[in-house]
């Protein structure tokens, strides 16, 4: 029975909570900071709008199986994203029911929703990935995915907004994506949406949400204008069904195009699954190679551009690209396989 006394918690000792519970990764950013950055400053998606008693943000990471990303089709894909949606929220909702059973009001955040009243809708209550990126768990890649060392940006991503002040883990200098040179991303859009350190999200959503409000919106629409016949055939149709299995099941309403999150080189997993599936990039074109080299050239001559801003930059890595940050994981994991080995040789 817990009597909501309050104890005094380190930063440790609620990551270690988190992984217990399930999360794959965990870091902590500071509400005071999130609140003097907020990623569009005439949109703020900062904490103190939505309470003004969170101190800091538990930022909990699981990534996404990459055995979905080598599939003929994008069921799995999809399917995958909406249960790991879940149980990261679940893993989330026992960690904030956690700190306040330890006296520190906690819950979690709207992780896939949106506010109405920012940029029409395309801003979630908290920008997800910045909670991430202040918590140093990666920054962002060319197409504005944060990506990680351990899952590149094969992941998803909430925050539990806690009452109680704990150390805050240091954004990564580094920038954790290749960058222009690499820009496979760019290359396997099919909505040709990958800007500079930037996205076009209606191009994108075109393929990410196949069954999302526009297409929702603009069938209801067509509906109207029709006449009985017209009326007759769409109630039949294949964009009424996907409709009513996105409302059910959510799929087919976000998370449908998977490429831009298969073909990204960073991360342990990918090295370990989808190298060889994922090498050829079927997608390419030479228009999307000449953008990519665009790019290349205006970060070369340091040219004005909006993604690598003064104020944007702090979530790209100011450092520019090392691949110290990969080695390094890559290194960690290759000795735990090796511990995991000989462990197993010692038993036999
Ligand atoms: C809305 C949304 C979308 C929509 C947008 C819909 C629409 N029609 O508007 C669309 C369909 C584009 C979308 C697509 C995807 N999404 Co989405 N999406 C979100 C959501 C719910 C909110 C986004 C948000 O608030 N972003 C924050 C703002 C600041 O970002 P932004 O608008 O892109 O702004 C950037 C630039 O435009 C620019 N910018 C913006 N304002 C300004 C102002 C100035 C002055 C300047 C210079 C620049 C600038 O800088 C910003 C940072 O780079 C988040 C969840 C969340 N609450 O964060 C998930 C989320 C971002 N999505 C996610 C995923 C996985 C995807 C997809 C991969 C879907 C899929 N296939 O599975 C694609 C990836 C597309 C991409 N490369 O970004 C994950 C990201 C995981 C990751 N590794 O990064 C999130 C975090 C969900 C989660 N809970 O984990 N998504
Ligand atoms: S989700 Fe698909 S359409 Fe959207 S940016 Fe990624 S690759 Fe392009
Ligand atoms: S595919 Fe390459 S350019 Fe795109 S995010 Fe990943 S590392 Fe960066």
């Amino acid at each position: 029975m817990p009597n909501f006394r309050k104890q005094p918690l380190t930063a440790q000792a609620v990551k270690s909570k988190a992984l217990e519970l399930g999360a794959d990764l965990v870091g902590i950013a500071s509400a005071e900071v999130l609140n003097s950055f907020p990623p569009d400053p005439k949109y703020p998606q900062t904490p103190d709008r939505i309470s003004p008693y969170v101190k800091s943000v538990v930022v909990i990471v699981q990534h996404i199986p990459a055995a979905v990303f080598r599939c003929k089709q994008m069921v799995p894909v999809q399917y995958m994203d909406m249960v790991i949606l879940r149980r990261m929220d679940k893993v989330a909702t026992k960690l904030a029911m956690w700190l306040e059973d330890s006296g520190h009001p906690s819950f979690v955040t709207a992780a896939q929703e949106t506010d109405w009243n920012m940029k029409r809708a395309s801003y979630g209550y908290l920008s997800t990935r910045h909670l991430g990126i202040e918590a140093g768990l990666g920054n962002f890649g060319l197409e504005v995915n944060i990506l990680t060392p351990e899952y590149g940006p094969r992941l998803y991503l909430t925050g539990i907004l806690t009452e109680v002040e704990l150390e805050a883990d240091e954004p990564m200098q580094e920038q954790v994506c290749v960058g222009e040179g690499c820009s496979r991303c760019l290359h396997a859009c099919p909505g040709d949406a990958v800007g500079h350190f930037d996205i076009n999200k209606p191009a994108c959503a075109q393929f990410a949400q196949e069954f999302g409000y526009m297409t929702v919106t603009a069938m209801l629409q067509r509906y109207a204008r029709a006449d009985a016949a017209e009326k007759k055939q769409m109630l039949q149709s294949r964009d009424l069904y996907g409709f009513w299995q996105g409302i059910l099941r959510v799929v087919g309403s976000f998370g449908d195009c998977p490429r831009c999150l298969a073909v990204c080189p960073v991360g342990t997993d990918y090295h370990a699954f989808l190298a060889d599936d994922q090498k050829e990039i079927p997608e390419i074109t030479d228009d999307k190679v000449a953008k990519g080299e665009m790019f290349k050239a205006a970060r070369k001559n340091l040219a004005d551009v909006p993604g690598l801003s003064d104020w944007n930059v702090r979530w790209v890595g100011p450092e520019g690209y090392s691949g110290k940050a990969a080695k390094q994981v890559r290194n960690a994991f290759r000795d735990k396989q090796a511990r995991l080995m000989a462990a197993t040789a010692e038993d036999e």
